[in-house]
């Protein structure tokens, strides 16, 4: 080998080992810049995940918030509902009461007025016969007050000598009432206020009993009491007591 072809092996071996090198170093820079775009790549993603999580959290406490309000607006109805229902109820059942008060009303004012279409045909009965002309005093007195009432007005106390007039008082009067008899003059001797003696007497049962002083008599309208007929209802008391009086014209 001559010298020639030495150096043109020495100078092809030191380009070589140059070539070589330079490609070394390249290498290492691409494989730097790979990881370099890795990482920006991982850090997108995460910034990626990140934001779908915060969006995802944000759309689930709306969706809460909107749930929440709406449950709560139902809950609303709900007891609107029931308040109206229970004003519905209370207002069928005071419907249902006046309903019935209603109906024990008109049968009251249908007895009330039988009794009254009763009594009219009683008075135009005692009418025609000239036995009705009375009136009740409008204070309560004693007997002799009562008495003097009913004078004042042209009247007196009234007398009941026939079972038509006593059972017409009867079913008149609504209270205990002065009549015009007595035996304040002689115990046990019963006149009426025009002095004659009494014939017939409607009494209650065990009267008249003078009970310590009792001389004036009353007609007592208590169909509750023992032994209380409209032929049985009188009842001597002391004068004193206080009571309306029926007068008689
Ligand atoms: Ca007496
Ligand atoms: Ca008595």
């Amino acid at each position: 080998m001559d010298l020639e072809a030495i150096y043109e092996n020495v100078e092809r071996r030191d380009i070589g080992s140059t070539t070589g090198a330079q490609t070394l170093s390249h290498g290492r820079d691409e494989s730097k810049n790979l990881k370099h775009r890795g990482s920006r790549c991982l850090v997108l993603i995460s910034v990626g995940l990140g934001l779908i999580c915060v969006l995802l959290l944000v759309f689930i406490i709306l969706l809460y918030i909107t749930i929440t309000a709406e449950r709560d607006l139902i809950k609303s109805y709900k007891n609107t509902v029931e308040e109206l229902n229970q004003t519905i109820n209370s207002l069928q059942d005071k419907h249902t009461d006046l309903t019935q008060k209603n109906l024990e009303l008109e049968t009251k004012v249908k007895n009330l007025t039988a009794e009254k279409d009763q009594l009219q045909r009683d008075f135009d009965s005692l009418n025609k016969k000239g036995l009705v002309n009375f009136f009740m005093s409008t204070e309560l007195k004693n007997w002799s007050d009562s008495r003097q009432y009913c004078r004042d007005r042209g009247a007196d106390l009234v007398i009941i000598n026939t079972e038509e007039k006593q059972r017409f008082i009867s079913s008149v009067v609504k209270e205990r009432v002065w009549i015009g008899l007595s035996d304040t003059e002689t115990e046990g001797v019963m006149k009426w206020v025009d002095n004659s003696t009494l014939k017939q007497g409607f009494w209650l049962k065990g009267e008249p009993n003078n009970d310590g002083n009792e001389d004036c008599i009353e007609l007592n309208y208590n169909r509750e009491k023992s032994g209380w007929s409209p032929l049985n209802s009188w009842n001597d008391l002391p004068c004193s007591e206080k009571k309306k009086g029926i007068c008689e014209k």
